[in-house]
């Protein structure tokens, strides 16, 4: 991960200039190689809501977007716009942009080295992976009020367990539709191999929704997730924002961690798929 001191100049929001023009044809390359094999990937895998946001939002699929053309179609529909960063930017700057409807873009895109995974995120993970669910009305206010919690959070130093809700919705979330699960988190729709893995494989645990739960779990950034969590709808994700989290928190500080691996009784668990599908 770059050092936050070594990133180019940048304000205090760390906004920087995109640089489409200084992109190279190996970043347009591998821009194609990515949106090729996920476009391939995505349909009967990945939410209606996250198909239907991809497809109105015209992502190119021949180089790496511009930002301020794909912020023009994102503000008509949500009001929500784009700012190119450098990479990581500190929490409270990162809040304080999604509580004000910007999304924080990497503008660097990933070496060929580095196909399959990296552990920051890049211009494919920004655009590819959260870009189209803001394209969603009730997704883009979820993504907002979770951007005022995280600001909050940090006051109460509970952003610790914040941090896992946004790893286990927006990130490696799954929804419940009535023709099985489907992915709605970045973090999957971006992974060639996650896509696949997070419904097909009888490894990770799958468990309902539980506010509680997911932030008492641990998470680990460097591999596949061991387990997944699933919401019935976008507005039960949404709902779930809306109380003050001030009390979850001190009763969190009574209650251990979650090791990822691991279920408890009460889990309401997802009945692994019956056969990998052909
Ligand atoms: N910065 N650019 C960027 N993108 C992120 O997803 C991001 C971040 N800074 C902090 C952060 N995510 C997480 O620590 C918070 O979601 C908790
Ligand atoms: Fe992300």
């Amino acid at each position: 991960m770059v050092a936050i001191s070594k990133l180019p100049d940048h304000g205090p929001d760390y906004v920087i200039d995109q640089g489409w023009a200084a992109y190279n044809a190996e970043d347009h390359a591998i821009w194609r190689t990515l949106y090729e094999r996920q476009s391939k990937l995505l349909p009967g895998r990945a939410c209606e809501e996250y198909l239907a946001g991809f497809r109105d939002l015209g992502i190119a699929a021949d180089g790496i977007p511009d930002f301020a053309r794909l912020s023009d179609v994102l503000d008509r529909a949500t009001g929500w716009r784009i700012v190119a960063v450098p990479g990581l930017v500190p929490d409270d700057v990162f809040f304080e942009h999604l509580a004000e409807r910007r999304f924080p873009a990497t503008n660097w895109i990933r070496s060929r080295e580095k196909l399959d995974y990296l552990q920051e995120p890049d211009v494919f993970h920004d655009v590819v992976g959260h870009v189209p669910m803001l394209m969603n009305p009730i997704f883009a206010d979820y993504m907002q009020a979770y951007g005022r919690g995280g600001l909050k959070a940090l006051r109460l130093g509970a952003l610790d367990k914040l941090a896992r809700l946004y790893w286990y919705t927006v990130e490696f979330g799954l929804i419940r539709t009535p023709e099985g699960l489907r992915i709605y988190g970045s973090g999957i729709v971006s992974s060639h191999k996650e896509s696949v893995y997070c419904l097909e494989s009888p490894g990770p645990k799958r468990v309902g929704f539980d506010l509680m739960r997911i932030m008492r779990t641990n998470y680990r950034i460097d591999d596949l997730q061991e387990i997944y969590f699933v919401i019935d709808s976008f507005g039960q994700l949404f709902d779930a924002t809306r109380p003050d989290f001030t009390p979850y928190y001190e009763e969190l500080r009574r209650l251990s961690d979650i090791a990822p691996g691991d279920l408890l009784p009460s889990d309401p668990v997802i009945r692994p798929p019956s056969a990998a599908r052909s």
